[in-house]
């Protein structure tokens, strides 16, 4: 910029051009001089850690896995640090009417350190008997768990971030929704569960995470999904795209059990309050949630009254649900479709 402003200087006194574009380039020069002071501030991008990928869209011509249907990415020269200028953030609380989170992704495990888990219990296909307290058991593996930031002022506020065996530090959610029909072509409705619990908890400390569904569920067909996430409750970020999943979901029903006598109807979950305030939940939309954090607290207080007897029967909970119907034909349908679909995959992405 000196050498601009020097021989501008020249060519100006020399009359090859005229003051004006010669005050242009003094304002050009002093405006840099200050950008650059600018950059030492904290609130400033280390130009070295610009990403020069994001200044591209994908699709220049010669660029390497260019295949026809791609999109053209969006660009920006300064890894998108204004990105939501003009628009609400997120700025730590869950908003449900959407906004804009500025926050980098972080850091992304190498592809041995990948995340995966899976549903121990309920099993695939088990019958639980209804209102009656059960566990949802996952296996994990390669997730640091149990950590949990406030969800009501710091969801997404921090990157997410590895330990020092590089494992994804977080935690597991648990989320179950009547399906309705247990092969229904119809996605259930994501503002409507009938259970969530962010586990807080590194559970046995070897991957094996625990929730209790207090008081159960009404009779009907559910479908339970693991939503691992890291600390601040984001999804997990993997390091490539062809991978098995890092989340399970197991369907299962609920039935009232022959002569119980059991109402179907006493679901104490039912105005999907359970657990909610252990993320901070506000749900949009649904009357019954309005009074926010206020609500989730009955979660746990309905447990303490008229479930406990049920709830006691921890080993009859165990009982159904690792029997011979659980252990049935899907789980080789499983094991079958994941081995033809492996090499079907390669091709995607
Ligand atoms: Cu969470």
């Amino acid at each position: 910029m000196f050498t601009v402003f020097f021989v501008g200087t020249l060519l100006a006194s020399a009359g090859l051009i005229d003051g004006a574009f010669l005050r242009h380039l003094e304002v050009r020069s002093t405006d840099r001089r200050s950008l650059f002071g600018r950059q030492d501030q904290a609130s400033c991008l280390n130009k070295d850690l610009i990403q020069s990928a994001s200044d591209l869209t994908g699709q220049e011509p010669g660029t390497d896995g260019i295949k026809p249907g791609q999109a053209e990415s969006e660009t920006d020269a300064n890894n998108f640090i204004n990105f939501c200028e003009g628009q609400e953030i997120t700025n730590g609380k869950q908003i449900t009417t959407g906004s804009c989170n500025g926050i980098p992704m972080g850091k992304i495990p190498a592809v041995g350190n990948m995340i995966s888990a899976v549903i121990t219990n309920p099993q695939q296909g088990a019958q639980l008997p209804a209102d009656t307290a059960f566990n949802v058991s996952v296996q994990t593996a390669h997730l640091n768990a149990g950590n949990f930031v406030n969800p009501t002022t710091n969801y997404y506020t921090a990157p997410q971030d590895l330990d020092g065996s590089g494992d994804i530090i977080g935690h597991c959610h648990v989320t179950v929704q009547d399906l309705g029909s247990m092969n229904t072509n119809t996605p259930p409705d994501p503002t409507t569960f009938a259970f969530f619990k962010g586990i807080d908890d590194a559970g046995n400390g070897k991957g094996l995470l625990q929730a209790v569904v207090d008081g159960g569920l009404p009779a009907g067909n559910y479908r339970v999904c693991t939503m691992i996430a890291a600390q601040n409750h984001q999804p997990v970020a993997m390091p490539v795209a062809q991978r098995g999943a890092q989340d399970d979901c197991i369907r299962f029903s609920v039935a009232a059990a022959a002569g119980s006598g059991l109402s179907t109807s006493t679901n104490k979950n039912k105005n999907m309050t359970q657990n909610q305030d252990q993320e901070g939940f506000v749900q949009a939309g649904n009357g019954n949630n309005s009074n926010g954090h206020a609500a989730e607290k009955n979660g746990q207080g309905n447990n303490g009254q008229g479930n406990n007897a049920q709830a006691n029967n921890g080993q009859a909970d165990n009982g159904q649900a690792q029997n011979g119907q659980a252990k049935n034909g899907q789980a080789n349908g499983q094991a079958n479709g994941q081995a033809q679909n492996g090499q079907a995959q390669k091709n995607g992405h």
